[in-house]
């Protein structure tokens, strides 16, 4: 593994840890995200053994649960959670988000809703001002397959974004998120209005969910290469 990527997986490690001590206690309904930096949050939440039950954001998330073999339910049985513990590929500094890197979006949106607070894990990469500090691959929109190409028309004539059309690795086709939903990636140079964006995307026909989560997030731990763990709340 290269010095970065070590650096970085025990930074995750660190937000992770830390974060699961803070916010996890034995009896509570638990939302698991997706990403690699939530595999921390497993590993802790095994490490500690209390019991509690955990609802998953993700086909991944699931496998994570089951494999930690923690309690797995779903949100028709746990309609209403404590807390959920999820990944991020952008924070602001007003606690914003940018996330679906990983074509999760739509799910970990759902079960963050259904959760009294949305705590996000993430290495010092993720730390941002403001939307596109670091992360330069767009704002991440599940849509309807049959509606992409209307969809990119409109994000580029009504809000001047970029719009990508999110390949599979092999470039065979496009991705397919666990909903049977094609993901656009917005690129954009800045976001003055986040909410005021997030919300008109939104209500384009088509569009199933954004990758901006405005306003939910309760805290943020950011793992440091120093060892220790910044929170921004
Ligand atoms: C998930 O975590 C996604 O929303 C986001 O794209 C991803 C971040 O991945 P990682 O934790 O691997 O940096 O919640």
């Amino acid at each position: 593994m290269s010095d970065i990527k070590e650096t970085l997986e025990k930074a995750k490690k660190l937000a992770s840890y830390k974060a699961v001590d803070d916010n996890v206690r034995a009896g509570m309904k638990v939302g698991i995200g997706s990403g690699s930096t939530i595999k921390y949050a497993v590993d802790r939440i095994k490490e500690l053994g209390i019991p509690l039950t955990c609802v998953p954001t993700s086909f991944q998330s699931t496998q994570l649960i089951i494999a930690a073999g923690l309690e797995l339910s779903d949100l028709s049985r746990t309609p209403e959670l404590d807390v959920t513990i999820d990944g991020a590929d952008e924070v602001d500094a007003q606690l914003n988000l940018i996330k679906g890197g990983g074509a999760c979006q739509l799910q970990e949106k759902i079960v963050a809703a259904s959760s009294k607070k949305l705590i996000i894990v993430a290495d010092f990469s993720k730390d941002s001002s403001q939307f596109g500090d670091n992360w330069k691959k767009g704002i991440p929109i599940e849509v309807v397959p049959m509606a992409y190409v209307p969809v990119m028309i409109k994000l580029e004539r009504s809000f001047g974004l970029k719009p990508v059309l999110r390949m599979a690795v092999n470039k065979a086709g496009p991705v397919v998120t666990d909903n049977a939903n094609f993901v656009i990636d917005a690129q954009f140079t800045s976001i003055d209005n986040p909410a005021d964006l997030a919300t008109k995307i939104k209500m384009i026909p088509g569009v199933v969910e954004t990758g901006l989560f405005i306003n939910m997030a309760e805290k943020a731990y950011f793992g440091q290469k120093d060892g220790t763990v910044k929170e921004r709340s």
